[in-house]
């Protein structure tokens, strides 16, 4: 029994999404993918300030961020080496919340520790609004905020915890979302304590 929350049109909350083994498996395959690609710093662009967020992105498409701006792309900016591919755990996830839409290009890995954040954004950078974005969180819980595709409209948070899933579409693709602040220690999955988010998206448009 997963558990659906319509938390506006568009956003679906699936609270305790991934049972504890399942985390721990997903947990598991993410520390082997780091281990063998390695996760990178990002920065901002323009400026080329550091983001707090470490990154790794699996999949044939991964989204990076230098001074000179957002993009995606088939290689990881340190090593050059081709993205890790999406597990197999992963996209059965997707196909199960999207009703299988066409498979994702890219899973983006985000890794916040006790003090990172990010700030409120739109994602922009695919070529393919209509399909929707699979979020999954694992770790310490974090405070999320969504607002509308407006950067001054008004906004709502909840706390995302260990195993959580939100499905993002429609009407609230290109809504503002962000993350406020991490609860260091509410969660024992990480030994180092933490947050991993991971994004499912699709980059290009499927060929019919
Ligand atoms: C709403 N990540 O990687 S996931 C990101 O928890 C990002 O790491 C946050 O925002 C995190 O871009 C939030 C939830 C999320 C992801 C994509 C969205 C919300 C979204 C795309 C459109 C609207
Ligand atoms: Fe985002």
């Amino acid at each position: 029994m997963t558990t659906r929350v319509e938390l506006k049109s568009g956003v679906v909350y699936f609270p305790g999404l991934l049972a504890r083994v399942a985390q721990e498996h997903l947990r598991d395959e993410i520390y082997t993918a780091i281990s063998e690609a390695q996760l990178f710093q990002s920065t901002m662009p323009r400026w080329g300030n550091p983001m707090s967020v470490k990154m790794l992105n699996l999949g044939t498409l991964g989204w990076v961020s230098d001074k000179s701006g957002y993009r995606y792309q088939k290689t990881h900016p340190v090593t050059n080496a081709s993205w890790p591919p999406i597990f197999p755990s992963l996209l059965k996830i997707w196909d199960q919340l999207t009703n299988a839409y066409a498979p994702p290009e890219a899973c983006l890995i985000n890794y916040y520790s006790a003090t990172a954040k990010m700030g409120l954004h739109q994602d922009r950078d695919e070529d393919d609004f209509n399909a929707p974005v699979v979020s999954l969180s694992l770790g310490d819980t974090a405070l999320f905020r969504i607002g509308t595709s407006e950067r001054a409209g008004p906004t709502q948070s909840i706390k995302l915890q260990s195993g959580d899933g939100l499905i993002f579409g429609g009407p609230a693709r290109l809504d503002f979302h962000g993350i406020d602040r991490i609860y260091k220690d509410t969660s024992t999955l990480l030994k180092e304590g933490g947050r991993f988010n991971l994004t499912m998206r699709r980059v290009t448009k499927p060929n019919l």
